[in-house]
């Protein structure tokens, strides 16, 4: 197979004269090359068999036990002006980057195959769905750009239909730390990744194009690209509400969009549209539309148990790709808060020692396609998307943030959705837990100047007349001794329903200078195990705390310029001053 499409042929050409592979393979998303791919794999030891009697089809992967997660110290956005990066972005000259790539892609495919993967991103025949092709040196990443992405042969002629694709070039190079480099041309709608065989560095589908790149060319077009998953809950009445969910990575998008409803809550139903990414466009009738444009799931392992996630538990022992995990004696999958089986051999290879550490890497994947998930919409493939009722904002927070708030217009939920801050995860490199400013879940992932996406953001009022409510959530509040205060996970839906119930004017609120708060009682804790007490703090702010939050974040704001827009400043100062009024009034 080769393309019809003169620009693509030149640039695959210009490409392995470049990188000098051994051979060229142009995917066409077969199950058969998968297989073939598979095969290859087991017999060089990229891969591992998994028991085939109890995780049929499944794999294991062992990265370089120095490439496990994003690198984000060595990502960078190259736009002319090193402004329009912005200070969210790591920046380097287009021209001096180009010159760093080439350096490092010089003949680094000798000896290998190189993999040409036409990708598309979103339903193939939607007009919101983009394409793009990723050329690469590992077969690891074809396997895996098969399960999240529509990719080969159809992505390819309505590339070749369109004329139009992203170029992501990938090579696993060395896998050298000190030469390993992500770097994004989102004016020339191109990325180079070298070095890194890891998901979001080497899945150029996913963060680079889909957020980084996606980013910059949503701007320009008017629609939105985010770090949210979608899911669709249908009350016993049969009404169907979709909402949209920005957390950080590894803060349970995954388990949010495949919840399972708590007893009391059984006669709800729970679709998943899509766990990671969701493209958001104004349609004709004024609403804000969303589509997954991901048709896989590359999911956290540890703590996937059937109380956590009994969906994705399930959706896991049959047809996926395991990276890092630790096996049993029996080589099945194992992983920490697994809950059945022990370790004998860590995410390493070695056999099981504690001393070592967990036995899976806490940043351990799973890959699977959303078909295997029995919560799966049949509208992920709807070339339309579904209409987004409520953007729900959220971060990993001990304290500051209660349980769940409501902002009190789109203005102030661009504010609250900025604000936002969690508790860093091992889905980066870098230390654990320590609390970073991530706006709308995006500090990764914005192409572009936070200022510029703040007032992208804003602009949407004037774009779109049903614009969704926001809300921000935190599931993650901590007592003193470290306990969590809210169960989560399935009973997570509790929350979810008294959105719904504020977005259809049902429920009750209590308006506090952060938002509109539920009062203890708006939340149904039936059947659950919390204290008046805890629910009570839950619902309400401390007004001191809340103070000190919100100036630290105008001050954040402030840090981006003159791209910070007026309006935003406006709401941060009101939110203070009510605040500070409060106090007043306390004292
Ligand atoms: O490594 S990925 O970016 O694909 C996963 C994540 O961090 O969300
Ligand atoms: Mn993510």
């Amino acid at each position: 197979m080769t393309t019809t499409l003169a620009a693509l042929q030149s640039w695959v050409d210009q490409v392995a004269t470049q990188t000098q592979p051994d051979s060229i393979h142009w995917c066409d998303g077969s199950e058969a090359e998968y297989q073939q791919l598979v095969k290859l794999m087991l017999a060089d030891g990229t891969l591992t068999k998994l028991n085939e009697k109890t995780y049929p089809n499944c794999y294991l992967h062992r990265s370089d036990p120095n490439d496990v997660a994003r690198v984000e110290h060595l990502t960078y956005v190259c736009t002319e002006d090193e402004d329009d990066a912005g200070q969210n972005n790591n920046w380097m000259n287009p021209a001096d980057a180009h010159a760093r790539m080439v350096g490092l892609f010089e003949g680094c495919m000798r000896g290998r195959t190189m993999y040409v993967i036409p990708y598309c991103m979103g339903p193939i025949g939607s007009c919101f769905a983009r394409c793009g092709v990723e050329i690469t040196d590992s077969p690891y990443v074809v396997i895996n750009m098969k399960l999240m992405t529509r990719m080969g042969s159809q992505a390819l002629e309505r590339i070749e239909k369109e004329g139009t694709f992203v170029r992501g070039l990938h090579s696993t190079g060395e896998l050298d730390p000190e030469r390993r480099f992500i770097v994004h041309f989102p004016e020339e709608r191109s990325i180079m990744s070298y070095g890194s065989g890891y998901g979001g560095n080497a899945l150029l589908g996913k963060k680079c194009h889909a957020l980084r790149i996606a980013s910059y060319q949503a701007r320009e077009e008017g629609w939105l690209a985010e770090h949210m998953l979608i899911v669709g809950l249908e009350s016993p009445e049969g009404a169907v509400h979709y909402i949209a969910c920005a957390f950080p990575s590894a803060c349970g998008k995954t388990n949010l969009a495949m919840l399972i409803p708590p007893e009391e809550l059984h006669d709800w139903k729970v679709w998943t549209l899509g766990d990671d990414i969701a493209w958001l466009h104004p349609d004709d009738t004024g609403k804000l539309r969303a589509i997954n444009p991901e048709s896989g799931y590359f999911g956290v392992v540890p703590g996937t148990n059937p109380k956590t996630n009994k969906n994705a538990y399930d959706m896991i022992t049959h047809d996926t790709i395991f990276t890092n995990v630790a096996t049993t004696a029996d080589n099945e999958p194992w992983w920490e808060g697994k809950k059945e089986g022990t370790p004998a051999k860590d995410w390493q290879g070695r056999d099981y020692d504690a001393a070592n550490g967990p036995a899976a890497h806490p940043n351990s994947r799973f890959t699977v396609a959303a078909t295997n998930n029995r919560a799966y919409s049949n509208l992920c493939d709807a070339p339309e998307g579904v209409p987004i009722s409520a953007i729900v904002f959220g971060g990993r927070r001990k304290n500051v943030a209660p349980l769940v708030y409501e902002a009190k217009s789109w203005e102030h939920g661009v504010l609250v959705g900025a604000g936002t801050a969690s508790e860093t995860t091992a889905a980066m490199v870098g230390e654990v837990g320590v609390i970073r400013r991530d706006p709308m879940a995006m500090k990764p992932f914005c192409g572009y100047n936070f200022g510029d996406y703040f007032a992208h953001w804003l602009s949407f009022r004037e774009r779109t007349t049903h614009l969704p409510k926001i809300f921000h959530v935190n599931w993650f509040r901590q007592h003193e001794n470290g306990e969590f205060m809210w169960p989560g996970f399935g009973e997570n839906l509790r929350v979810l329903q008294w959105i719904i119930d504020r977005c259809e004017h049902r429920a009750d609120a209590q308006e506090t200078p952060i938002g509109f708060l539920p009062h203890p009682c708006d939340i149904d804790t039936k059947d659950l195990d919390i204290s008046e007490e805890t629910m009570g703090i839950l619902t309400s702010i401390n007004t001191r705390q809340c103070r000190d939050e919100t100036i630290s974040l105008g001050k954040y704001l402030e840090g981006f310029g003159e791209r910070t827009p007026k309006a935003l400043l406006d709401q941060q100062r009101i939110v203070l001053d009510a605040l500070s009024e409060s106090l007043a009034k306390a004292s």
